[in-house]
C-alpha cells in the first residue's frame, strides 16, 4: 500500500514499500467552493474528498523521500519523475508498494492540483486508494503506414501516462514500410523504408523510446508481424516472401512470408534473436493476422509442399506450421509472446503458459473471448476500441460504455482477461493529426481499463473528461475537443 499524507510542512513525502497500490490522505488548512472539485481521471478505486483546502506554495514545495522509503534519491526514475510535478507546496505522503504504483500516485497527486481565483495553486483534504482493474492498457501505434517522427511517439508517452496507459504496443513495421533498422539485416530498412535515413528508427531511437517509456512506467510492446503484413521486408531481404505465380511462371508479385523454406527460418532466427535484445519487455507480438492465401495457392512449390505435409488445401494448417516454427524460434529468446486472434482461431497449437491473445475482430467478440479463455488462453481485448475509426459526434462515450467482462464464462475465464488496448492504424494518421484524433478519446479506454467497473455514468464521466481534456491542452498536448466549450487554458 502507499500513502500520501498531506502535512503543514509542504513537502510530498514518499514512500515505496513492497506491497500494491497507494493512498494518501490529506489534512485541511482553508476551505474552497465546490467548484473547485477536481477533476481526476481515470477515477481512482477509492476517492475521498472535502472541501478543506491547502495552498501550495511555490518556494517551499518539494517532494522527497520518507525514512520508511526503501527506495531513496538514488532512484532516478522518482527523482526525474518529482521533476515533472508541476506543483507548489504543501507537504504529503506517498506510498507505493512499486515505483510504478508511485509514478501512478504523482499523477493523481498533480490532478488534484487546483488553481482558485486569485490564482494560487490549491490542494484540497483528500484521501485516496488505488490500483487499477486490469494489468496491461495499451495504446496501438502504427509506424510504418505513416512514419512516426520521435517527437510525436514521445508526447504520446506522455499522454499515455496522464491517462495511466502502461503499454505502448508499437506495431513498428508492415507492408508499407520498414523503418527499424536492424544491425543484423541493415537492408531490411536501407530498402524497406520510406527513406533509408530521414524515416528510420535508429538503435538509439529505439533505445530513447523505450527509457523515455520506462522513466514513465510504460511498457513498450514491438510488433514484427509476420508472415502477413510483410511486403515491406522483401525488398531487403530476397528469397524471403512467397513468389506469386500466374498460371505457371512467376507473375513478379510476392505474397506473405515464405513458409516451406529452411532460409525463412534462419533468418527469423537471427532477426527475432536481435529483437529480443533490443527489445527488454517480457513480451514481443508476432502479429499472424489476416494472412491471404491467394500467393500461397498459386505457387507450385508451396502446393508440392502441402501435399507432401497432408495439409490437403487447408491452407490454415500451413499458416499454422509457419507460426508454430516461428513460436519454437521465439521462444529460445525466453520471452513470451502476443499474437492476433487468427493464431488462436487456426488452432496453431502454442502453449497457453506464455501465449497471449489479442481479440481484433468487431463481430462476435464475446464468443471469441469465451473461446479463448475456454482454451486456457489470456486475452487482450482491442475490437472495440478501433480509434482509427472516426465518425460525427461523440464517439468516446460508445468506447466508454464497453464491459470488457461481458462475455459468458466462469470467473477463472474472466481472469484471463488481463486488459486491453486502444489501437490507431497509420493509414489514414501521421504527425500531423495522430495526436488530437487518439486523445481524448483513448482517455474513454484508459478509464475503462483503470477504474472499477462500476464507474460507467456517462454524465459525470463527460463533466471530468472535458476538465481532463483541457489538462492535457494544458500540458501542451493538442488533445482535441469533446464538445462545444472553452478550456480555462488553452492551445495555443
Ligand atoms: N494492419 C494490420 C491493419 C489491421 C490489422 N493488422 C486492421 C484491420 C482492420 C481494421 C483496422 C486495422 N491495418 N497489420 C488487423 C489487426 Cl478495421
Amino acid at each position: 500500500m502507499a500513502a500520501l499524507r498531506l502535512l503543514s510542512v509542504w513537502t510530498l513525502l514518499l514512500t515505496v514499500t513492497v506491497c500494491d497500490g497507494w493512498l494518501f490522505d490529506g489534512f485541511a488548512a482553508r476551505r474552497h467552493s465546490e467548484s473547485d472539485e477536481v477533476a481526476l481521471w481515470p477515477l481512482p478505486q477509492k476517492f475521498q474528498t472535502s472541501v478543506d483546502a491547502f495552498r501550495l506554495s511555490s518556494a517551499s514545495f518539494q517532494i522527497v523521500h520518507a525514512k520508511e522509503s526503501t527506495a531513496g534519491p538514488s532512484c532516478s526514475l522518482l527523482q526525474n519523475a518529482f521533476h515533472q510535478l508541476e506543483v507548489n507546496q504543501p507537504t504529503a505522503v506517498l506510498k507505493a508498494a512499486s515505483v510504478w504504483g508511485a509514478l501512478r500516485g504523482l499523477e493523481t497527486f498533480s490532478q488534484l492540483v487546483y488553481e482558485d481565483d486569485y490564482g494560487g495553486q490549491n490542494i484540497n483534504k483528500t484521501s485516496i486508494s488505488d490500483f487499477p482493474r486490469f494489468a496491461h492498457r495499451g495504446i496501438l501505434l502504427d509506424s510504418s503506414r505513416h512514419y512516426l517522427p520521435l517527437k510525436v511517439i514521445l508526447a504520446n508517452l506522455v499522454t499515455m501516462a496522464m491517462n495511466k496507459f502502461n503499454v505502448f504496443h508499437w506495431h513498428i513495421v508492415d507492408d508499407q514500410s520498414f523503418p527499424f533498422q536492424s544491425r543484423t539485416f541493415p537492408d531490411l530498412s536501407h530498402k524497406g523504408a520510406y527513406h533509408p535515413y530521414t524515416h528510420v528508427y535508429t538503435p538509439a531511437d529505439v533505445k530513447m523510446v523505450i527509457e523515455f517509456a520506462r522513466m514513465r512506467g510504460i511498457r513498450v510492446l514491438a510488433e514484427f508481424d509476420s508472415p502477413g503484413h510483410t511486403f515491406s521486408w522483401g525488398k531487403g531481404q530476397t528469397g524471403l516472401l512467397t513468389p506469386c505465380f500466374s498460371g505457371s511462371s512467376p507473375s513478379g508479385t510476392f505474397g506473405p512470408v515464405n513458409p516451406i523454406l529452411n532460409s525463412t527460418y534462419d533468418f527469423m532466427t537471427r532477426f527475432f534473436k536481435e529483437v529480443s535484445t533490443v527489445f527488454p519487455d517480457a513480451y514481443i507480438h508476432l502479429g499472424g493476422d489476416e494472412v491471404d492465401f491467394s500467393c500461397w495457392k498459386s505457387n507450385p512449390d508451396i502446393q508440392k509442399f502441402m501435399d507432401q505435409q497432408g495439409f490437403g488445401q487447408d491452407y490454415r494448417k500451413l499458416e499454422s506450421y509457419y507460426i508454430q516454427r516461428l513460436l519454437d524460434i521465439v521462444s529460445t529468446t525466453n520471452k513470451g509472446y502476443m499474437v492476433w486472434q487468427e493464431v488462436f482461431d487456426n488452432g496453431v497449437k502454442v502453449r497457453p503458459s506464455d501465449t497471449v491473445v489479442e481479440v481484433w475482430m468487431n463481430n462476435n467478440v464475446d464468443k471469441e473471448l469465451q473461446n479463448v479463455t475456454g482454451s486456457g488462453f489470456t486475452a487482450i481485448l482491442s475490437a472495440p476500441w478501433y480509434l482509427d475509426y472516426i465518425s460525427y459526434g461523440q464517439d468516446w462515450k460508445k468506447y466508454y460504455t464497453v464491459e470488457p467482462l461481458n462475455f459468458e464464462g466462469t470467473a477463472e475465464q474472466k481472469k484471463l482477461v488481463i486488459g486491453g488496448e486502444a489501437c490507431l492504424w497509420g493509414e489514414y494518421v501521421d504527425a500531423t493529426n495522430l495526436t488530437p484524433r487518439l486523445w481524448p478519446r483513448a482517455s474513454a479506454v484508459g478509464e475503462r481499463l483503470w477504474s472499477d467497473e462500476n464507474v460507467k455514468d456517462v454524465g459525470s464521466a463527460y463533466d471530468r473528461l472535458v476538465k481532463h481534456r483541457c489538462r492535457m491542452v494544458r500540458r501542451g498536448i493538442p488533445a482535441e475537443p469533446l464538445y462545444i466549450g472553452f478550456c480555462p487554458h488553452e492551445y495555443s
